[in-house]
């Protein structure tokens, strides 16, 4: 980690933020990471990140957010407490990135356009191909505003699946469409490993999505509820470390 921080990134502000030098951004751009006991992903995904979203000359930010205790993993309300925690800083645009995510293209921009956006559109493990056309888990980015029209991510997909299936069906019901690189530029590699625990598959998943369209006004940002416990500012990442709660 050290020579990561001696070498690569000597203009790296504290809390993993970056300016470009000799340019104005379009976007200020907060990357959202979920997190939870992975940190020999965060420290290669830092490593490949950072210069990339540099050569991008990106305007932007990283925050960890780190589910606190070991209850039932939920991927999206972390994501919604990302959205919430950056929204104070003022960013314009969330990237909503696993920590397992490495792009292999400087071309696949991190940065937000007229719709939302499924950045890892060709990932090794589904050998580079779509496993579904509707998918729109792993990399995604969303303006601030595309992100409240659709009242964000749902908070009830605790464990495994569905809930970027969810995500989906929202931006759907919004009557909008998603945007895509192509399947070049697009090309991602997934750091390995096993199967977290409290990650099991969610059995509800299929009940849930089920009910999106009627849940989708009440069950998002306008009904997030979290405790912010620690936030510590690395020189690579803003680390959040929060109590979500558990299933009601
Ligand atoms: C799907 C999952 C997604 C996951 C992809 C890729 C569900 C809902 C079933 C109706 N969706 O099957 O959440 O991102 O696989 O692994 O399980």
């Amino acid at each position: 980690m050290d020579s990561v921080r001696a070498g690569f990134n000597p203009t790296l502000l504290e809390g993993g933020r970056y300016k470009p030098p000799d340019c104005i951004s379009h976007h200020k751009v907060a990357i959202i990471i979920p997190f939870r006991n992975r940190h020999q992903h965060l420290i290669q995904w830092l490593y490949y990140l950072h210069p990339i979203l540099q050569r991008q000359q990106l305007d932007y930010g990283v925050y960890v957010i780190n589910q606190d205790g070991d209850g039932t993993f939920n991927r999206a309300k972390l994501m919604n407490v990302g959205f919430a925690e950056a929204m104070k800083d003022n960013y314009t645009c969330f990237v909503f990135s696993d920590v397992d995510l490495v792009p292999l293209d400087d071309r696949n921009i991190y940065g937000c356009f007229g719709n939302p956006r499924h950045l890892s559109v060709a990932v090794d493990t589904f050998n580079f191909r779509l496993p579904y056309s509707t998918i729109f888990g792993g990399v995604v980015s969303f303006s601030r505003q595309q992100f409240i029209i659709i009242n964000g991510y749902s908070n009830n997909y605790w464990g495994w699946g569905g809930e970027d299936d969810d995500l989906y069906k929202r931006i759907e019901m919004r009557s909008m469409t998603i945007s895509r690189p192509d399947m070049q530029s697009g090309r991602y590699r997934m750091i390995k490993h096993v199967r977290d625990r409290h990650n099991e598959a969610n059995p509800q998943r299929f009940n849930n999505l089920y009910k999106t369209q009627s849940n989708m006004h009440q069950d998002g940002i306008n009904s997030l509820e979290y405790k912010i416990n620690k936030v510590e500012k690395d020189k690579l990442y803003t680390f959040i470390t929060v109590d979500i709660g558990s299933p009601q």
